[in-house]
């Protein structure tokens, strides 16, 4: 009779489990065009709504003319801040405890900011009623610079802030000013760095870039006047909280809205946001009776939406002779455009910057951030990184070189130093985390001999030989970066957003013939959770993945949760799904017990089956216990087989790793050719290591995009000068290097299967990794930092400061 039992590992490998690198069930749609997104959703009597934006980054309205707009065939309404003024919804509050104009109410603070909606019967009678609507502008003096925005006599951006001095953070000291946010200890930092042998000083620009995914922002809204019920269709990465803040700010009974996020082309925190797109379709679509499509343009979107980053860090870190940290320093002035909608963690109005610290065991630390106002458009994503992390790793990796620099160390040398040790974990940092597994040495020292780093230094070492006797034109550099990035929020108990705690959660009911549905509070943008999640199901219930449906992002099916952005899913909703899964088990466990007529306690899970201790021949597979939950009347258990499962963490999961690439910058063209990148990544356990793989391609190829040249940038005037794809950098498959991918793993010690996320991680390495190599390949010539991002023309100015030019 045993040999008829296939091998435990021969089952565990038919389910696809953790561990197993299944491939994307998602993909059969979406490589065949059968993705169904928000533009996708045609609907009877559906009418359309666009913009009129403003072209001035700062100017009042004096008027809006609507008349010859009115007359265009086919237009329906517009609407504008005094149409919605009566509804209470021409201004709406941020995620960041500011408001913000829904249309421009009096003035316009930001080019391309909302001024009028336009609502036609279809898209080309809305573009030309745009053309037609007359709006009076009377320029006011323009500020896009977060400092001069801070000097006594800027112009006043936020007039309807007038007087107050205090903000959604505490204090604001200037009219301009948001708020000053501390951490750490700054009178013993100073102390520290006062004291210290060595002092490495620096201002650290993070530009300011954006996440632009294929997809634009768009919704349809419909509301059932009969019904008196709306349905949302929208880009969204959170759709609980997006019906809980429709209901809200609507008055709109939260059990009558329905919010649907479909396939999802590309979030990276373009669409964790609200936009007055939403709240204009919704109006729209009450007053018209009819249902609404907005869909942004390219330009809309990189002008409007959710820009990222625009940190100015200025920075000292101290260090004895030897090299070893002994303090860390950080001021920021944080430039959050005309209002302050960063989408932070409700009592984080800079995220989690604090992880500046990185990976070092650094004695003592201080942060403090200034939030500003400027004539630029609000957003303040994490685009692709956790709140703010990919700052702070930049920081902290970009300090750390200079500071080698400073000792006269080589920069490896330096962290290894550094670095906290396997034995310090749980690690309490200076600036207040817990960092909850590591063994950072273990990856350095994998990665530098993956990548031969010996090696490297010595050719870099020739090439400059090479360079200087006239043979070449080209430096070699090496960038090394590690980073430890901070993700899965969050403890409900110091992460809400607007109120709403940062739990996420997991619903799983088994079908009588043994197969499944799950469904979560998380929304997948391409992450592939139809995947993962099913994979974390099948190792824990023993159904096989392929069995297991997941469904995500229907508010009236799914339950609730905070959605998918800061790699929150695999920490928080993968916690949950694991969760509910042995809530399933444990039902399944007494079902076993009663079909095998023995004790709960004598039967043990294998696999994909429940047997009795000892004798494993008599079992009851899985699908055998789903059939008996439906059909058979068990004395002290209801029917049925289901569980669900809210999950909030004991903790964040700190994923690291350790990062190394090669460039050859030629000092003529300033092109940089990537020609070796090495990243391995420790998320903890592995779900799925294709998908891990796909995820560190994807990101390390924005961070190579973000480092090397991606930009919105400004002109004195406040217009965008980098709004079309012909301007932003997005690298194609000609510029994407090759990248060997590697991994430790330490799992997370809290989380119920060990897993970490990843999403974000080589976004947050990769950048430092790119600008890093940059900078070392122009070391030798004296160069300590220069700004990112390093374009062809930024690195052929710095080739030119050195005098490399002859
Ligand atoms: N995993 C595995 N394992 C582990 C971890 C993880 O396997 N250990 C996998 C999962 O399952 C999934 C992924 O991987 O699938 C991811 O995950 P995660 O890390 O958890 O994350 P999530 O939450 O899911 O997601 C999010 C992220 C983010 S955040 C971002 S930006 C980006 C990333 O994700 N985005 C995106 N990636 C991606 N991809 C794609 N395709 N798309 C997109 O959009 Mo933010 O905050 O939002 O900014």
């Amino acid at each position: 009779m045993n040999e008829m039992i296939p091998p435990a590992g021969d089952r565990a490998a038919a389910l696809k489990g953790l561990g197993s690198s299944r491939k994307r069930v998602e993909d059969v749609r979406f490589t065949q065009g059968k993705g169904a997104y928000v533009d996708d959703i045609k609907l009877k009597d559906m009418v359309f709504g666009d913009f009129v934006r403003s072209p001035y980054a700062h100017a009042r309205v004096v008027s809006v003319n609507k008349e010859a707009a009115l007359a265009v065939p086919g237009v329906i309404a517009v609407l504008t801040a005094e149409d919605l003024a009566p509804l209470g919804l021409h201004w709406m509050p941020t995620l960041a405890g500011d408001r913000q104009m829904v249309l421009a109410d009096g003035k316009v603070l930001y080019q391309g900011q909302e001024v009028a909606f336009v609502v036609a019967e279809n898209r080309y009678a809305c573009a030309d009623a745009i053309e037609l609507v007359e709006v009076d502008y009377e320029a006011l003096p323009v500020v896009t610079d977060p400092f001069k925005a801070l000097e006594p006599d800027a112009p006043v951006l936020r007039e309807d802030l007038a007087g107050k001095t205090e903000g959604a953070h505490g204090p604001r000291r200037h009219h301009n000013h948001i708020f000053l946010w501390e951490q750490g200890d700054r009178a013993a930092t100073e102390a520290v760095i006062d004291g210290a042998d060595v002092v490495a000083e620096e201002r650290i620009h993070y530009h300011r870039t954006h996440p632009c995914p294929l997809e634009t922002c768009g919704c349809v809204a419909s509301m059932d006047k009969i019904t008196g019920k709306l349905t949302l269709w929208g880009t969204f990465q959170a759709p609980h909280a997006v019906r809980t803040v429709a209901s809200l700010i609507s008055g709109i009974a939260e059990h009558n809205i329905r919010v649907i996020s479909p396939d999802i082309g590309g979030g990276f925190g373009n669409k964790v946001g609200v936009y007055p797109g939403y709240v204009c379709s919704i109006v729209a679509s009450i007053v018209t009776g009819r249902p609404v499509k907005w869909v942004e343009d390219r330009m809309d979107n990189l002008m409007t939406t959710a820009f990222a980053r625009d940190y100015w860090m200025d920075g000292r870190i101290a260090a004895t002779k030897d090299g070893r940290i002994t303090g860390l320093w950080c001021h920021v002035t944080a430039d959050h455009g005309g209002f302050d909608a960063c989408a932070d963690p409700t009592k984080f109005p800079a995220g989690f910057f604090n992880i500046c610290t990185g990976s070092y065991d650094i004695p003592v630390a201080y942060v403090g951030v200034d939030g500003v106002y400027t004539n630029k458009a609000p957003g303040g994503v994490a685009y692709r990184c956790s709140f703010r992390v990919t700052e702070a790793a930049y920081f902290i990796e970009r300090m750390v070189d200079i500071l080698a620099i400073k000792l006269g160390m080589d920069p490896v040398e330096l962290r290894l130093k550094n670095f906290i040790r396997k034995d310090q974990f749980p690690y309490h940092s200076a600036l207040g985390w817990e960092y909850d597994s590591g063994d950072y040495h273990t990856a350095m020292e994998q990665a530098l001999a993956a990548v031969d780093y010996k090696g490297l230094r010595a050719e870099q070492a020739e090439r400059l030989e090479a360079f200087k006797r006239g043979e070449s034109r080209s430096l070699m550099g090496v960038g090394v970066a590690f980073f430890t990035e901070i993700v899965g929020a969050g403890p409900v108990k110091n992460c809400d957003i607007l109120g709403l705690g940062m739990f996420d959660s997991c619903e799983i009911r088994i079908h009588p013939t043994g197969s499944a549905i799950a469904r979560l509070g998380t929304i997948s943008q391409g992450q592939g959770h139809a995947t993962t999640f099913a994979q974390i199901l099948a190792s824990e219930i023993g159904i096989p993945a392929d069995d297991i449906t997941v469904e995500e992002g229907d508010t009236d099916t799914a339950p609730y949760g905070l959605g998918t952005y800061g790699s929150r899913s695999t920490p928080v909703a993968g916690a949950a799904t694991a969760m509910a899964g042995r809530k399933i088990r444990a039902k399944a466990q007494m079902i076993a017990a009663y079909l095998l007529e023995v004790h709960d306690d004598d039967v043990e899970f294998d696999v994909d089956r429940f047997q009795i201790k000892g004798a494993p021949e008599r079992f009851k597979t899985m699908k055998e216990i789903a059939f008996a939950a439906y059909n058979q009347a068990i004395p002290g258990l209801e029917p049925g087989l289901e569980a669900v499962s809210y999950y909030d963490p004991p903790n964040m999961t700190y994923p690291f790793g350790a990062y190394i690439c090669v460039m050859d910058v030629d000092v003529d063209t300033g092109v940089c050719d990537v020609r070796r990148v090495y990243a391995l990544d420790d998320c903890g356990t592995r779900i799925n290591p294709m998908i891990i793989e796909g995820q560190v391609h994807g990101g390390l190829t924005e961070a190579l995009a973000i480092a090397m040249g991606q930009e919105i940038a400004y002109d004195e005037d406040g217009n965008v000068t980098t709004g079309t794809l012909m301007d932003f950098f997005i690298p194609t498959a000609v510029e994407t290097p090759h990248y060997e991918t590697d991994h430790t793993v330490t799992p997370s010690p809290h989380h119920p299967i060990g897993a970490k996320g990843v999403g974000e991680s080589p976004n947050v390495g990769g950048v430092p990794m790119f600008s890093n190599a940059v900078m070392d390949a122009f070391k030798p010539f004296g160069l300590t930092h220069a700004h990112m991002p390093h374009d062809h023309w930024r690195v052929w100015r710095i080739a030119n400061g050195l005098g490399l030019h002859g």
